[in-house]
């Protein structure tokens, strides 16, 4: 695909899709509660059509309505056991969380995915619910998928992560709705927290202190009406596009600003970035306006807690980061290395196609900011946030940018392209 944007910028309001997690947890939650739940703002893309197609193959019945989907649960005994093992796609959300969904049913079921899935680490998901009295079986050394679990009663645990990983803690709150006694999780700092709000907003029993999540055992849950706010996520890559390009200014609307997800606004703020934030009234998710101009930026260093609270925004990050003054010093980003695609090797490889100054290191990314970007071809490498990366980087390049492997993008943002190529000037 030929991305031409040398000179132009962008002046417009932007409504960006659904939040991912939120969205396939909203499906997970309603198939699991008892009732109906309304969801509105659901994210259609690649990802969660997988959750969705997943839960309709173990017997939940869902209704697509125009701006609705109605989730029929029936509780975790609901579930059928479905006729052919269950395709998560490229959804590591997918796989990690419904392990642990799964644990505790009465049914038996496999999961597996793409390629990019089969290279990906499960024995963080398998480990922890194998403690709970799982019968969760991987393969290759049992830390790959295929991944065969079959429904048991589980028994809570506690559990002291060894890495600040969402996926993982979903996955043992899970299975610990349905399991005996209490589940207790020992996070090392805070990931995103979407599972622990549905449980609550669920009318679940949770308590959280600190870095400590405690649930009760043999919990019911019950249907909810539920209103996804945008994915900051996808926001990103049009918060960093008016950031670098002259004479930019967007505005992102009801975009979510869960503090655990808002690491991008405090690093962009860091960095001199022109950015305001209008805070919307919410009683579940918070949400609100994002509005970015461009201005003169400057490098700056990422780690510690902060990674987790932007894992996933990291490859725009480094685009930002070549269009500022001085150096960025990405760290403590190792997580990077096991996502669709190695992200620092990604990021470095294809930005330095570009003309970028990036030097890969063994848990991040050190960026020589101010060189000029060039026209190139580069590759999605079959990741979604790194071809969207890409398609931004044509707004500073000299030159356009032929983007192979776009089809990617349709995992988190399907539109991205078309609304990019409509809003510039
Ligand atoms: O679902 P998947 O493929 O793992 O998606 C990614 C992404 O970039 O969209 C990661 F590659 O997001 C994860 C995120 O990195 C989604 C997620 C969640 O919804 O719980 C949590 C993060 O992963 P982790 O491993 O840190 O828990």
């Amino acid at each position: 695909m030929k991305l031409d944007f040398t000179n132009r910028s962008l002046n417009c309001d932007i409504e960006v899709p659904g939040d991912k997690s939120i969205s396939h947890r909203a499906i997970m939650f309603g198939a699991i509660a008892h009732g109906d739940t309304h969801i509105k703002g659901f994210l259609y893309s690649e990802d969660c059509k997988s959750t969705l197609s997943c839960f309709r193959q173990l017997g939940v019945e869902i209704k697509e309505l125009e701006n609705e989907i109605i989730v029929h649960g029936k509780g975790i005994q609901g579930l059928k056991k479905p006729l052919e093992h269950l395709d998560v796609g490229n959804s590591g959300t997918t796989i990690r969380l419904m392990s642990g969904l799964l644990a505790g049913s009465a049914i038996s079921a496999t999961l597996f995915g793409d390629a990019s899935i089969a290279k990906r680490p499960m024995a963080r998901v398998i480990k922890p619910l194998s403690e709970m009295g799982a019968n969760i079986k991987g393969s290759i050394d049992g830390n790959y998928a295929p991944i065969k679990v079959t429904g048991t009663q589980l028994k809570g645990i506690t559990y002291k992560m060894p890495i600040a990983s969402a996926q993982v803690k979903s996955a043992i709150l899970l299975a610990g709705i349905h399991a005996e006694g209490e589940t207790r999780v020992i996070e090392p700092n805070p990931s995103r927290d979407h599972t622990e709000r549905f449980l609550r907003a669920f009318g679940g029993a949770i308590f959280t202190e600190n870095n400590e999540i405690v649930i009760k055992g043999n919990q019911q849950l019950h249907g909810q009406l539920l209103h996804i706010p945008g994915d900051i996520s996808s926001a990103a890559f049009w918060m960093v596009a008016a950031a670098i390009t002259p004479g930019s200014e967007v505005k992102l609307l009801k975009v979510g600003l869960n503090p655990t997800r808002t690491g991008i606004i405090d690093v962009m703020k860091e960095m001199g970035s022109d950015i305001e934030i209008e805070e919307l009234e919410s009683t579940g998710e918070p949400y609100g306006n994002i509005i970015v101009r461009y201005s003169n930026l400057r490098g700056t260093v990422i780690d510690g807690e902060l990674i987790t609270r932007l894992i996933d925004e990291i490859p725009i990050i480094a685009l930002l980061a070549t269009q500022a003054l001085g150096q960025t010093t990405i760290r403590n980003a190792e997580e990077l290395r096991v996502k669709e695609t190695d992200r620092i090797a990604a990021t470095s490889e294809q930005l330095s196609l570009l003309g970028a100054n990036i030097i890969p290191t063994k848990d991040g990314l050190i960026i020589k900011g101010g060189s000029k970007l060039f026209g190139a071809e580069v590759d999605s490498c079959g990741d979604h946030r790194i071809g969207m990366m890409l398609a931004v980087s044509a707004l500073v390049t000299d030159g356009p940018v032929i983007l192979n492997n776009a089809d990617a993008i349709a995992v988190s943002y399907p539109t991205f392209i078309n609304d990019l190529n409509k809003n510039l000037c």
